[in-house]
Order: C-alpha cells, then sequence, then structure tokens
C-alpha cells in the first residue's frame, strides 16, 4: 500500500511544505474556519480564529512529525522512551509557531483580519495533565529531546480531567474539574488503529510446553483497551518532531453480549463505560502516595499498553532479542512506571519464552529511574493482597525478582537477616506491602537525583543499604534543567529580544551563550533598559493581579513572590508569618517611618492536593491576611498580600518575569531540586533560599553574592527535630509576637489556624520554621536594603542571567543520553 514510484512527483507536488509568507498562511487559516469548522466571516470569533490558526500550524507540524518517524523507523536507530504518569504542557500554539519559526506570518496573517494574536493564544486551554514539578519537568523533557534530535518520546495517559481548577472562596480553597477538551484538542492526533487490550484480575494457569518445560500464563481476567492518541512535540530550530503518546482507556467490546442477550441492555451498556474511568481524571497528589486501586489500574494499563507498542515497534526490525537494550532506553518519571520492569521481564519469560536470567539481564539494561523525593509519605507502596488481586502473574514475578535479589546480597553479605529485610522488596507490615522504589532500583541500571544534594542525600539516606549493595557508581546525578525555549524565550520575549539585541539569539538553542551577556553587567545604560523590562512585566502582572481580585499593585515596588504548590515542606507557613510580622513592625511605625521601609508586594500562588487540611489551612491564612493587609490605608504605599487564584502553567508565564525575589525556602534537604528557582533567576529575579535541591547549583553557578540564602543546613535538620521531640520546640520572640497577633483574632477567628501553629509549637515542628524564623527575617531584611540600590540590583540580576546556562534542560537531556541511555542524536534533514 505504498505510492508507485511513478507517481511519487505528483505526491511530493502537493506535499505541505512550510509557510513562505503571511499569505499562504492566511489561506489556510480561510480554508480551516470554512472547512474544518464550518464557519464563516461573518461567524468567526476569538476561539474559532485560535482554532484555525492552530489547525494551520498543526498541519505543518504533523507532515514533519510524519517524516521524522519515517527517518527514525527507516534508520532503525536507538530510541529514548520517557515513562511519565504526567505532561504538565500548558498551551500548545504560541510554542508550535516560535518552535516552527511561523509566528511573525500567523500574527500578520491574522491581524489583516481584525485579530490580535496574544488573544487567540489565550483561548487555548491548558493541557494541565501534572500537578507540579514532576510534571513539568517531563514537558519540558520532551521539548528538549525534540530540540537536541534524539529520537525520544514521551508515554502518558490521556486524562481527561487534568488538575483540577482552583477557586478561593471566602478565602478556602474549592476545587471544579478541568475539562480540558470541550472544544477537542488541535493538538491531538487520534490513532483510534493503535490500541492494545490489557487485562486486571484472572489467574495464573501452570502448564508443561512441547519441551517438557514448566510454565506459567496469566488468563481469564477483565480485559480493557487502551487507545493511542498522538501530540506532535516540535523541537527549536530543527525539522524534527517527536511524539508524545497518551493511552485512554475503552471498553474492549461495546456490549457484554452475554447481559445483552439475557435482557439486561442498561446494565450491559454501564459496565463498558467503567472502562473509561480508568484513564479519567489525574490524581491530584503532588509528593503523596494514596495508593487507590484505581490509580494502580492507571499504572497498569498505561505500563502496558506502552511496553506493548515499544515491544512491536521493536520485533518490526527483525532483531535478536539481546539487542533490545541496544536499541531501546526506557526511563521512568519517578516509580509510578516501575511496573513497566515487571510487565517486560512478563513478556519475555511468558510469551517470548527466554529463559528468567538471559530476560532479566536485558530489562536491567533497558531501565533507568530517576527518584524525586526523599519524604517517606511519598514513596509508593503497594499492598500485597491488592496486588495479588489485580495483577497475580505481576506479584509472582515481583516474588521472583525479590528472591533472586535477595540471594545476591545474601552471597555479597552472609548471615545478615537485618539487611536482607531492609532490602527486600516486600516490607513485612500487616499487609505486606511491595516497596516500589526498591523494585525500581533492582530492576534499573541507573538510578538519578534530580539535583547534586539530593543525589548524595538518597545515596545517605533512603538508598543507603542499595549502594552498598550495588557500590556507588549505579546511582548517579542528573541536575534537573528547564526549556530556554518556553521559559525565556517565549514567556519573556521582552528580555528575550533585549538579551539578543546583545549577544544575539543563539542563546534559545544553546543557553550557554549567556555568559556572553555579563560584560554588560556595568553598563549603566543596559542596566535601565534591563530595569525597564522587569518593569514593563510587574506591570503586566500587575493587570492580571487587577482583573482576578481587584486588588491593584505598584510595579515599582518589590515583588516578593512563591509560587509552587501549597506543602507545608516547601514552607508557605513561613513566608506568610513573615509577612505577618512585617505587617506587625509597620503599623507600629510612624508614616515617616513607614515611608523609610522597602515598599513590598507578597504574591502566592498554588494548589493544595484536596485532602491536604494544613495546606488548606495554610492558603486560608494568607488571603485572610490580605483582606486584612489590603483594607488597611495604612499599608497602602508599603505592603500588599495577593493569593493568585489557579497558578498554572499560563499564569506562570506570566508571573515568573515579574518577580524580583522569589522563594525557595523548603526545609533543608526536603525539597530534591526545584525548577521554579532557575525559571525565576533566568528571568532576572533573584532569590531568596535555603541550601536545599538545586539552590546549591543555583548558588555556585550564580555566585554567593547574588543569592540570599539562610536557615539551617540539611545535615543540622535531624538533630533538631530529636531535639524538638525530646526537649520542646523553642518559640523566639518574634514568631511569638505573631502567633499572639494571630490568637488576637485579628484575622479572624483564630480557632481556623489553631492546628497550623500548634503543629509548630507544641507538635514538633517537623520542617523546622520556628527555628529558621529569625534568620529568614534577617535575609528578607538585608534584601530590603539592597533593593534599594536598583544599579547593583541590576547589575546582580544581569551577572545572575550570564551564569544560568547550565540549567537549560537541553543540557539535562545530553546528560542523560550520555549517562544513561547511551543513544546519539538523529537529526531530519530540513
Ligand atoms: C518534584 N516532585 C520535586 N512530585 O518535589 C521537586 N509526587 O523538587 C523537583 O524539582 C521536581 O519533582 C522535578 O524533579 C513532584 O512534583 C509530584 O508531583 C508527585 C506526583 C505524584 C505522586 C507523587
Amino acid at each position: 500500500n505504498t505510492i508507485p514510484l511513478e507517481s511519487r512527483q505528483i505526491w511530493k507536488k502537493f506535499s505541505l511544505g512550510e509557510f513562505g509568507d503571511k499569505q499562504e498562511f492566511q489561506q489556510e487559516f480561510v480554508r480551516h474556519v470554512e472547512t474544518s469548522l464550518a464557519r464563516s466571516l461573518y461567524n468567526c470569533d476569538d476561539l474559532a480564529a485560535y482554532q484555525a490558526a492552530s489547525q494551520a500550524v498543526r498541519d505543518r507540524l504533523v507532515v514533519a512529525w510524519n517524516r521524522t518517524q519515517q527517518k527514525h523507523t527507516l534508520t532503525d536507530t536507538k530510541r529514548v522512551y520517557y515513562l511519565s504518569l504526567e505532561f504538565l504542557m500548558g498551551r500548545a500554539l504560541d510554542n508550535a509557531m516560535l518552535n516552527t519559526r511561523t509566528k511573525q506570518y500567523a500574527r500578520e496573517g491574522v491581524k489583516d483580519f481584525g485579530f490580535r494574536l496574544e488573544d487567540l493564544i489565550e483561548q487555548e486551554p491548558d493541557a494541565a495533565l501534572g500537578n507540579g514539578g514532576l510534571g513539568r519537568l517531563a514537558a519540558c523533557f520532551v521539548d528538549s529531546l525534540a530540540s537536541e534530535n534524539y529520537p525520544g518520546w514521551g508515554y502518558g495517559l490521556r486524562y481527561e480531567y487534568g488538575i483540577f481548577k482552583q477557586k478561593i472562596i471566602d478565602g478556602y480553597q474549592v476545587e471544579q474539574p478541568d475539562y480540558w477538551l470541550t472544544y477537542g484538542s488541535s493538538w491531538e492526533i487520534p490513532r483510534n488503529e493503535i490500541s492494545v487490550d490489557i487485562m486486571f484480575y484472572g489467574y495464573v494457569r501452570h502448564y508443561t510446553d512441547d519441551e517438557g518445560v514448566h510454565r506459567r500464563c496469566w488468563e481469564g481476567g477483565d480485559v480493557v483497551r487502551a487507545v493511542a492518541s498522538d501530540f506532535p512535540v516540535p523541537g527549536y530550530g530543527t525539522a524534527n518532531v517527536n511524539n508524545l503518546r497518551l493511552w485512554s482507556s475503552k471498553p474492549a467490546q461495546e456490549f457484554d453480549f452475554a447481559k445483552f442477550n439475557a435482557g439486561d441492555y442498561i446494565n450491559s451498556v454501564s459496565e463498558q463505560q467503567r472502562a473509561e474511568t480508568i484513564s479519567a481524571v489525574l490524581y491530584p497528589n503532588d509528593n503523596f502516595d494514596s495508593g487507590k486501586e484505581l490509580r494502580l489500574k492507571q499504572q497498569y494499563l498505561w505500563v502496558a499498553a506502552s511496553l506493548n507498542d515499544i515491544v512491536r515497534r521493536f520485533k518490526k526490525s527483525k532483531r535478536p532479542w539481546r539487542e533490545f537494550p541496544e536499541q531501546i532506553a526506557i526511563q521512568l518519571n519517578d516509580t509510578h512506571p516501575t511496573l513497566a520492569i515487571v510487565e517486560l521481564q512478563r513478556i519475555f519469560v511468558d510469551l517470548e519464552q527466554l529463559p528468567w536470567k538471559e530476560a532479566w539481564d536485558l530489562v536491567v539494561e533497558t531501565f533507568g529511574y530517576t527518584n524525586h523525593t526523599v519524604l517517606p509519605e511519598a514513596l509508593e507502596k503497594w499492598p500485597v493482597p491488592m496486588l495479588e488481586n489485580l495483577l497475580p502473574r505481576h506479584l509472582e514475578i515481583i516474588y521472583d525478582i525479590n528472591l533472586y535479589f535477595l540471594q545476591e546480597v545474601e552471597a555479597k553479605f552472609p548471615n545478615d537477616r537485618e539487611l536482607l529485610s531492609r532490602v527486600s522488596i516486600i516490607e513485612e507490615s500487616q499487609p505486606q506491602q511491595a516497596r516500589m522504589a526498591y523494585l525500581a532500583i533492582i530492576g534499573s541500571h541507573k538510578v538519578n537525583g534530580v539535583a547534586e544534594l539530593h543525589s548524595d542525600l538518597i545515596k545517605k539516606t533512603i538508598f543507603k543499604d542499595f549502594v552498598a549493595v550495588y557500590g556507588g557508581d549505579k546511582f548517579i546525578n542528573v541536575t534537573n534543567g528547564i526549556t530556554p525555549r518556553r521559559w525565556l524565550h517565549q514567556a519573556n520575549p521582552e528580555l528575550s529580544d533585549l538579551i539578543a539585541s546583545k549577544i544575539g539569539s543563539g542563546f534559545v538553542k544553546d543557553l550557554s551563550e549567556l555568559r556572553h551577556l555579563e560584560k554588560f553587567a556595568d553598563d549603566e545604560d543596559f542596566q535601565r533598559q534591563w530595569m525597564l523590562v522587569k518593569h514593563k512585566r510587574k506591570e503586566k502582572l500587575a493587570a492580571l493581579v487587577k482583573s482576578q481580585s481587584g486588588v491593584v499593585l505598584n510595579p515599582d515596588h518589590l515583588f516578593d513572590i512563591q509560587v509552587k504548590r501549597i506543602h507545608e515542606y516547601k514552607r508557605q507557613q513561613l513566608n506568610i508569618l513573615g509577612v505577618i510580622h512585617r505587617y506587625v513592625e509597620l503599623k507600629q511605625m510612624s508614616p515617616e517611618e513607614r515611608r523609610k521601609m522597602t515598599p513590598r508586594v507578597s504574591l502566592f500562588g498554588g494548589k493544595s492536593a484536596p485532602g491536604y487540611y494544613m495546606a488548606k489551612t495554610i492558603i486560608k491564612l494568607i488571603n485572610d491576611v490580605g483582606k486584612v493587609v489590603n483594607n488597611d490605608p495604612d499599608m497602602f504605599d508599603s505592603l500588599k498580600v495577593v493569593f493568585v487564584e489557579d497558578y498554572n502553567v499560563s499564569k506562570a508565564e506570566i508571573i515568573i518575569p515579574a518577580s524580583d525575589i522569589s522563594e525557595h525556602i523548603s526545609t533543608a534537604g526536603t525539597e530534591a531540586s526545584g525548577t521554579s528557582n532557575m525559571k525565576f533567576v533566568l528571568n532576572g529575579g533573584l532569590i531568596i533560599g535555603t541550601v536545599d535541591g538545586a539552590n546549591v547549583e543555583i548558588t555556585r553557578e550564580i555566585g554567593e553574592d547574588n543569592i540570599y540564602l539562610f536557615g539551617h543546613l540539611a545535615d543540622e535538620v535531624e538533630d533538631i527535630r530529636h531535639k524538638h521531640k525530646y526537649g520542646g520546640v523553642q518559640v523566639g520572640k518574634k514568631l511569638q509576637q505573631v502567633f499572639d497577633f494571630i490568637q488576637s483574632g485579628a484575622l479572624g477567628d483564630p480557632e481556623i489556624y489553631t492546628s497550623l501553629l500548634h503543629s509548630i509549637k507544641y507538635g514538633g515542628d517537623y520542617y523546622l520554621v520556628s527555628d529558621d524564623f529569625d534568620a529568614y527575617l534577617e535575609a528578607q531584611h538585608t534584601i530590603n536594603h539592597d533593593f534599594k540600590d536598583t544599579k547593583e540590583w541590576a547589575r546582580k540580576s544581569i551577572v545572575s542571567v550570564s551564569r544560568m546556562g547550565f540549567f537549560s534542560s537541553d543540557r539535562a537531556i545530553r546528560d542523560y543520553a550520555e549517562g544513561i541511555w547511551n543513544v546519539e542524536p538523529s537529526p531530519v534533514e530540513e
């Protein structure tokens, strides 16, 4: 079914090429309005115009995507598969236009029809198929895989509901469903012909094959169908367009005919509906494991469908199995896809009948595992009875993997029963639990943390025993990165253009080129232009805040921003308690004294997990402080406190370029890396932070004079917690003042905050708020002082940006490619 040779010239004549000019774009735009959307010039609103524009761009992407895939099939190169339950992509249109360099034609093209391209871009709903850092990292990584010309696919789930929309009602978070597919998605290529039947439940049958070998086979379970959807991922400045394949669950058959024939029509249909719930909604927890069966079903459906796809593609190459890891690298984004290890072993042993050991060596050579957290409540465990019921054969395989592993450990460390029980995949609790991180380590050839401090920490704490077993070389660091396309070029075109005016635009592709900017750091004219861009972006954020909450911000004031998921370990409570302290201080001053203080805006944003009571209390506290402060005339020129509702990728693109200072103040040792810290500094904001995660490497790169570090160090935390536990918590004078103020009722009913304050004063202060409070205030004091010297501030900002090249996700992806995947770039000709 290929087109005959003699007809190919005709085909090529009509094959879509890049837009050559504005008219070509307009022709396609009008065609899509009139045919794809069945509208006309009389009823083309912003939404229709967005859809037509995005489909015009999409069509070009699809052609390039096809060429890329063909080339990779033809050359049969090694491929990388990034398995992630979350891809926090945000909007696609602007990114697609920038990466294919068609934005100018589109802007001018739609302008002739009376549209502003910016308005059309805003019509697109965010693809918010992720929670926070982990999901956004996956999105940055697929961008970099494509931009660096790696044959790399993402595999995930096509949730119909992404992360919930956050409303703030009376200061409280209220969740609303995020159905993002109301108008379909222009970027989705439905692949109904690509489907995999997935089994759950059932039993294991033992049999003897023709050669007399004892074998097992899993059968008799319920079947659900996984159906593929593809989303093209364009690289920047390359013709390479990769693929993000997301699976939906569908009924395996339209009707249950047995029930149907028995006259139970309604139930025969509704049963099928249940299949679709598997991929319906994203679990809204960040750094927390809820252990629900539906989540396990999501994981298995996605992993089994992806592996079936990968193995099918490998089989087409007709290579022997031993070449599997030479052709395929699979990266596990956290432990969520760990069942892939078990599934591949099952495919090899049960279905392809490879000997266990041969199969297992291939499996281990294929997988790499990335750890994103040391928090105990986030480490995944599945109850053994749940596994036994849902995936009986997989549980047996896990037992065998564990047995062989423990034998290995026993041989290396004879008679250490304690060690065996510590490293066993199966935790001997009631009920027994399978520790997925241990399984991921045992089934992978490399394990990496996401920043130096974190990678060291996992070797010394949660994975210490495994370092003893395997040696240190299995455990490596790959520091996270961010894509400069979205987080500088697209989010902050003003700054991107200013930088390009001095050093050219090469930094968008090779971020290390930013180093050439440093020589302009003392240029006063450049400093002025630099601060002018910052001012413009603060105006833009002020406009957003005004339209959403009515609060008016002054862009001359210091903008202090903390946006990220709300979590006790991230310590938004430290920030807001500090704000209250400042408010109390300012209230005690005369108007003249107040005028000498650096005027500030404290801006917060972020979602709490719906069931996380303490995080929700922190949100309420921030909003209540805002209400009091913003309505206090004494504060008019001194302090504003804002909570931005529904923080998401698109809002991040407005908020991040507008910071003077941003806060990355987790308890030392708890934030694996953080990535917004990188985004803020790349956009010329300075940061206040603890010695945690990637803050450490940011400090090393930009210099310690350009960052405001404070607080206890990771290696002190354990001792301090011990002291809290046995000696109680010492709440210092300043923090006590704040507690008194809250308890006075000045913010409203103090009962609301009792549990929050008690967790600090009487609950052991697990996150060291009391211990770091004074140091935090002092660091903020230094910031207030330094901000007054605008030239010096601008210099620090420019120097910092010029030294941020390391934090590109392009570098991170090259590190993975060289250190874990052993893959080479494979560019397609333009
Ligand atoms: C984040 N983890 C880390 N987890 O907290 C952050 N958890 O330090 C790091 O920079 C980032 O990963 C990227 O490495 C998360 O975002 C989750 O969202 C999550 C989701 C489900 C279950 C557990």
